[in-house]
Order: structure tokens, then C-alpha cells, then sequence
């Protein structure tokens, strides 16, 4: 693997979650493959679980950790190419990046969305540049429009849940939220869980809240909450804002949060959350205090996502 941006650069996905199951039950057979090794983590946006989860994957692999929350302790970047730089953006990417290429053997970036110019978004216009100019390897720790590491995460947590021959149901619901959410996580959840072919998917939310189709791709919508848990295995809640009505809160109707009574015609669903998530807004304490929930082995599982896809950058430089 050269990148990790998205499933588009995963050869199988069945085998990087094998890979993954296998950190699982054996945390450091590869402890020496990251030796003299240094991962960038550069974030402009908060984290708790991918920093974190990150650095223990790499130290899991021998690999040293550089940390730098660029939105507070470096210089304002520049973005676009051409620009003339008498405003408040003090250093291009075109350096920047290149330089910290010149550092490290791997450069991993949180960018999140503007939420506001929905073409640069979806174009990916940061992330991009930082490719274009970084000279070595760069994984996604949740860009613009999609959150990979996050998303092989759920398909392990998934598969690690499921013993039945048959293909689970799994629903992907919209909650409510008081802020703007971006796609990033819904789209990527979707990406994946059609890659990968071992589910039966269902989308539900609220009309307005259409997600790219180039992400959900043929999975089926059901406007009707209730209908679309009916039978559900596992259930994935998420708030995000409009796609179509770019970046906008459409509807706060608090009777799509997830309680027990919604979760009373599933299959028992396991449910799953990427957190952080806003009790009694998102998902009642009931549930998340409940034996339903299965979001805190599901973060747990973030370290062998990340520890599998560095061991394929690792192996293939
Ligand atoms: C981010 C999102 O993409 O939805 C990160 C999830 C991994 N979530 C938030 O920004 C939550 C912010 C809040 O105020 O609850």
C-alpha cells in the first residue's frame, strides 16, 4: 500500500482485516518492521482516539511518533497554488509539507471539512496538496470526506461480532446533533461496507440527508427509522449535516436519537458509535450504559487498524 486515503487504495479488504485480528492476538510480532521508522502526525482538528490509538500502533511496531497540532503551534498554511501571500497565511504547503517529508518516513493529516464550499470539500483540496507535495506515504486520520481508519475499524469490530453463516443486517442511522457534522464518517462507513460485500446495508435518515451517492453507492435508503432497524444486527448511529443543502443542519426532530425502545424490533442490534458522541442528544445513556453497545470494544479496535494499514506502508518502502 503507498497511501491510506481511502478504500480505493486497499487491495482486499478481507485481508487487511485479517491483518488487523492478527495485531489483535499478537500486538508486537512485527515489533522490529517500524525499527529507525518515524511517523508524522499532523493534525488540524482535535482527536482523542486516532491520535492515540495511532501512536500505540506505531510504537506496537517499533516506529517512532512526531506530534504536531499544526492549527496551534505552526504557522497559518497556505493552501492555494498561485496565491500572493500578503494576508494572514504565513508559509505554502509547498514547503511546509515538503519539509516534513524531509523528517519523516510516513505523514499522517487531520483535516476536517470548511463545510461552507462544498467543492473544495469533496475535492479534497487539503489532503491533496499535502500528497502532491509531502514526498512520502500519506494516511488520513479523517480528511474533507471520508475517515478510513475509522471505517476498517467498524468492518473488524463488525466482523469480529458475527459468527452466523448468514450476511448481518447493518443500518447506518442519522441522530440528531446540535452542531454541524461532517460527511466524513457516514461516507466512509458506506464506501466500506460496499467494498467490502459481507453485509446487508441500509441507510435511514431523515429526507435532505442524502449522502454522496458516489459513497453509498446501491445501498438502500428507509426514511422510516423504525422500519429501516427492523431485523438490524448492528446498528451504526452518526449525526451528519446536509449534503445536498451543503453543510447545513436540516432537522434536530430529537425522536431519531437512539434508545432502547428504538432498538426493541432489532435483532438485539449491537450498536456502534465512532465517538465523541453526545449523550442523550445522539444516543440515550441507556443504551450506551446498556449491554447493547459495543462502541468501547469498537475504539479499542481502532489501534489494529491503524497497526495493519502502517505495516503495509512499512512493508511496501
Ligand atoms: C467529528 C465528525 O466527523 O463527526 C469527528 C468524529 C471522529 N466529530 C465531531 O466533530 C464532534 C463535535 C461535537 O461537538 O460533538
Amino acid at each position: 500500500m503507498k497511501q491510506f486515503i481511502s478504500v480505493e487504495d486497499v487491495p482486499g479488504v478481507p485481508r487487511l482485516v485479517d491483518i488487523a485480528l492478527d495485531y489483535k492476538h499478537n500486538p508486537f510480532r512485527d515489533k522490529s518492521l517500524g525499527t529507525n521508522k518515524t511517523l508524522g502526525m499532523i493534525f488540524l482538528n482535535p482527536s482523542l482516539r486516532t491520535r492515540l490509538s495511532s501512536q500505540v500502533a506505531a510504537r506496537n511496531l517499533g516506529m517512532e511518533v512526531v506530534v504536531f497540532n499544526i492549527d496551534k503551534e505552526g504557522w497559518q498554511l497556505e493552501m492555494n497554488d498561485g496565491a500572493i501571500m500578503s494576508g494572514n497565511t504565513t508559509e505554502h504547503v509547498k514547503e511546509a509539507a515538503a519539509v516534513m517529508g524531509q523528517y519523516f518516513d510516513i505523514m499522517s493529516i487531520r483535516t476536517f471539512p470548511g463545510l461552507k464550499n462544498k467543492e473544495e470539500d469533496y475535492t479534497e483540496k487539503y489532503i491533496n496538496q499535502f500528497i502532491k507535495y509531502a514526498g512520502v506515504p500519506v494516511v488520513s486520520l479523517e480528511s474533507a470526506t471520508l475517515h478510513p481508519l475509522q471505517s476498517l475499524t467498524d468492518v473488524i469490530t463488525i466482523r469480529e461480532h458475527w459468527q452466523q453463516p448468514r450476511k448481518p443486517k447493518v443500518v447506518m442511522t442519522w441522530a440528531p446533533h446540535v452542531k454541524a457534522l461532517p460527511q466524513a464518517v457516514p461516507n466512509s462507513f458506506a464506501q466500506w461496507i460496499n467494498a467490502w460485500g459481507e453485509a446487508d446495508f441500509v441507510i435511514t435518515h431523515p429526507k435532505g440527508y442524502e449522502l454522496d451517492p458516489k459513497f453509498t453507492g446501491n445501498a438502500p435508503i428507509e426514511y422510516n427509522q423504525d422500519k429501516a432497524l427492523e431485523g438490524a444486527d448492528f446498528v451504526y448511529v452518526k449525526n451528519w449535516s446536509s449534503y445536498s443543502d451543503y453543510g447545513n443542519i436540516i432537522s434536530t426532530d430529537s425522536s431519531w436519537m437512539v434508545t432502547n425502545q428504538k432498538l426493541q424490533h432489532t435483532a438485539q442490534a449491537k450498536v456502534m458509535h465512532c465517538l465523541p458522541v453526545r449523550r442523550n442528544v445522539v444516543i440515550a445513556d441507556e443504551v450506551l450504559d446498556g449491554p447493547q453497545s459495543i462502541v468501547i470494544k469498537q475504539a479499542g479496535n481502532r489501534v489494529w487498524a491503524a497497526q495493519a494499514v502502517l505495516s503495509e506502508i512499512l512493508k511496501n518502502s
